[in-house]
C-alpha cells in the first residue's frame, strides 16, 4: 500500500516496531505496578457536588499513581461539629448545615479558636480528645471545636482519605461563618489534626486566607506521600504549620505515619517511627503482610499496633500544661541525635514539640527522645567518656542534681569497644529535671567472652568525663581524670571543683 522509497518503507517499519516496543513496555509497567499493589483504578473521571462546598472530581492530581484506588468524596453522614464552652462541662453540637449553627452556644469572639480533628476509624468519642480538651481549657480561655466525621472516616481507608476533603471544606465553611457571625479571624483559629485529620485540617486551610495554624498529629503516608501540595498537609495551608511524626516507619511494616516534612517545623520523636514502649513485636508479625488498603484499615483497628500512631497524640495533649519543655534540636540524622552530637541550639535553630511551637523560632526537621509511658517529655544530655585503656562492655550512667536523681541508663544496648585515648559519646534522657548537676554514676560490666576476658582489662581507666545539657546549653565537667571503675562496679564522680 506504501509507494515509497525502500529507505521510506525501513523508516516505516521502524516506527511500527518502535510503537510494538511501546506497548511491550507499558504492559510491563503495568504489571510492575500491579505485584506492587499500586494499580491505579481505569475509573471514569466523575464528579460530586454539594450546594455549599463546591464539587470535588477525582482528576489528577487526586487520582494519581500515590493512590492505589481512585475514589470519590462519599456522601457524609452525621457530620458535626461539636464545641465544649469555656468553663464548662457540657457539650453544645454545631451543625454544619444549620442556618446559625453557632445559635445558642456560648462561642466566643474575643478567645483563641482551638479545632480538634480525629483521624480513620474513630469519633469524638475517643478519650484522647476528651483529654486534649480537658488540657487545652485548663490552659486558657479558649474556643474548643470537636469535629465528628465519624461517617466519613471509614473503610476502605482510600474512601476515608477522599472523604477528608469534604471534611476540610466544612471545617473552612464553619470558619467562614464564625468569622461574619462572631467577628473571629482566621489568624486566630487553630487546627489540630490526627491521622487523616491532619490532611483534611490542611484542606480546610487551603480554602480560607491566612488560617493562623494546624498542627498535623502523624500525618498517614498511604495516599498522600509524594503528591502535590494540594493533595496533603503542607506548609502553605496555613501561617505555621508543625508536624509530629510518630509512626513513619516503611510501608513494609505497616507504618501510617509520613517521614517526610510537611511543615515550618517537623517533630521526630525518638527517630519518628517506632515509639518506646509500643509493642515491636506485633508490628513484626505483620510484617509480612501485603499493603494494602485493608491491611491499613485492620492496622489502624488494632489499638496496640497503632500505638506508635496514636503517641503523636500523648506528646501533643502532655506539652500543653507541662513544665518540661519537649525540647527539639535540629539535625543530619536520627543517628546523630542518638550519638549526642546535636543538642546546641545555635541560631534560634531549637523549638518546643507541641502546643508551645509556634512560641519558637525553630525550624525544619527536629529531633527529641521521650519516654515509653507518661509522663513522655525528656531532659537531655551528651555523655563525653574519654578512656585512658581499652574496654569492652556495657555502661551505665547515673546522674544526680539539686533536685534529684535520674535513673541509671545503659548508655548502649549491647557491648561497646572503647580504644584507648578515644572518647565516646551519647545521648542520655532523663524523665525529671534533676537540676544543676553534682555527680555522675559510671557502671562498668565487662563483656563476657573468653576474648574479651583476654584481651580487655577488668579496671576501666578515665581521663574525662562530661554532661552537656540540652535544656539549658550547659557543660558540666566530672572528677573522673585518672579514677577507675573496676569490672560490674560503680564509681561516683563529683562535679568539678569538688574533686
Ligand atoms: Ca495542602
Amino acid at each position: 500500500m506504501h509507494l515509497s522509497s525502500v529507505n521510506a518503507a525501513g523508516m516505516e517499519r521502524t516506527k511500527t516496531m518502535t510503537h510494538q516496543q511501546l506497548i511491550v513496555t507499558s504492559a510491563v509497567l503495568f504489571f510492575a505496578s500491579l505485584s506492587c499493589g499500586f494499580l491505579v483504578e481505569p475509573d471514569q473521571t466523575q464528579e460530586k457536588c454539594y450546594q455549599e462546598l463546591g464539587c470535588f472530581n477525582n482528576r489528577p492530581p487526586f487520582h494519581s499513581s500515590e493512590r492505589a484506588e481512585n475514589y470519590l468524596p462519599g456522601d457524609l453522614k452525621n457530620q458535626q461539629a461539636c464545641t465544649i464552652p469555656r468553663n464548662s462541662s457540657t457539650v453544645e453540637t454545631l451543625t454544619v448545615t444549620d442556618p446559625d449553627p453557632a445559635n445558642g452556644t456560648h462561642f466566643s469572639g474575643f478567645t483563641e479558636t482551638k479545632v480538634i480533628v480525629h483521624g480513620f476509624l474513630q469519633s469524638s468519642r475517643e478519650q484522647w480528645l476528651h483529654d486534649m480538651v480537658r488540657e487545652l481549657l485548663k490552659h486558657g480561655d479558649m474556643n474548643v471545636i470537636v469535629v465528628d466525621w465519624t461517617g466519613g472516616a471509614v473503610l476502605p481507608y482510600g474512601q476515608a482519605a477522599a472523604n477528608a476533603r469534604v471534611v476540610g471544606a466544612q471545617i473552612a465553611q464553619l470558619l467562614q461563618f464564625l468569622v461574619q457571625r462572631f467577628d473571629i479571624t482566621y489568624d486566630r483559629v487553630h487546627i489540630i489534626g490526627h491521622s487523616l485529620g491532619a490532611h483534611a485540617a490542611g484542606y480546610a486551610g487551603e480554602r480560607v486566607s491566612g488560617l493562623g495554624r494546624i498542627t498535623g498529629l502523624d500525618p498517614p503516608s498511604p495516599y498522600f506521600d509524594g503528591t502535590p501540595p494540594q493533595v496533603r498537609l503542607d506548609p502553605s495551608d496555613a501561617a505555621f504549620v508543625d508536624v509530629i511524626h510518630t509512626d513513619a516507619s516503611s510501608l513494609l511494616v505497616l507504618g501510617m505515619g509520613a517521614a517526610g516534612a510537611m511543615g515550618h517545623v517537623d517533630f521526630y520523636p525518638n527517630g519518628g517511627s517506632n515509639q518506646p514502649g509500643c509493642d515491636q513485636d506485633l508490628i513484626s508479625k505483620l510484617a509480612h503482610t501485603v499493603w494494602n488498603a485493608a491491611a491499613v484499615g485492620v492496622y489502624a483497628a488494632e489499638g496496640a499496633v497503632a500505638c506508635s500512631h496514636l503517641r503523636a497524640i500523648d506528646l501533643f495533649t502532655e506539652s500543653i500544661n507541662t513544665p518540661c519543655p519537649f525540647m527539639a534540636y535540629p539535625c543530619a540524622s536520627a543517628d546523630e541525635f542518638n550519638r549526642g552530637n546535636c543538642l546546641t541550639c545555635t541560631g534560634n535553630g531549637c523549638s518546643r514539640l507541641g502546643y508551645h511551637a509556634d512560641e519558637m523560632a525553630g525550624r525544619g526537621s527536629l529531633y527529641l527522645r521521650t519516654q515509653k509511658s507518661p509522663s513522655f517529655c525528656s531532659y537531655h544530655y551528651k555523655i563525653s567518656l574519654t578512656s585512658e585503656n581499652a574496654v569492652d562492655g556495657i555502661v551505665t550512667v547515673q546522674l544526680t542534681g539539686s533536685r534529684g536523681h535520674s535513673e541509671a541508663i545503659p548508655l548502649t544496648q549491647s557491648n561497646e569497644i572503647v580504644h584507648a585515648g578515644t572518647t565516646v559519646t551519647h545521648l542520655f534522657s532523663t524523665r525529671s529535671d534533676i537540676g544543676d548537676l553534682s555527680e555522675m554514676s559510671v557502671h562498668y560490666e565487662k563483656s563476657d567472652t573468653l576474648i574479651v576476658h583476654l584481651l580487655y582489662a577488668d579496671i576501666w581507666k578515665l581521663r574525662a568525663a562530661t554532661a552537656f545539657s540540652g535544656e539549658t546549653q550547659s557543660r558540666s565537667e566530672f572528677c573522673a581524670e585518672g579514677q577507675a571503675v573496676p569490672d560490674k562496679t560503680t564509681t561516683v564522680f563529683n562535679i568539678a571543683g569538688h574533686c
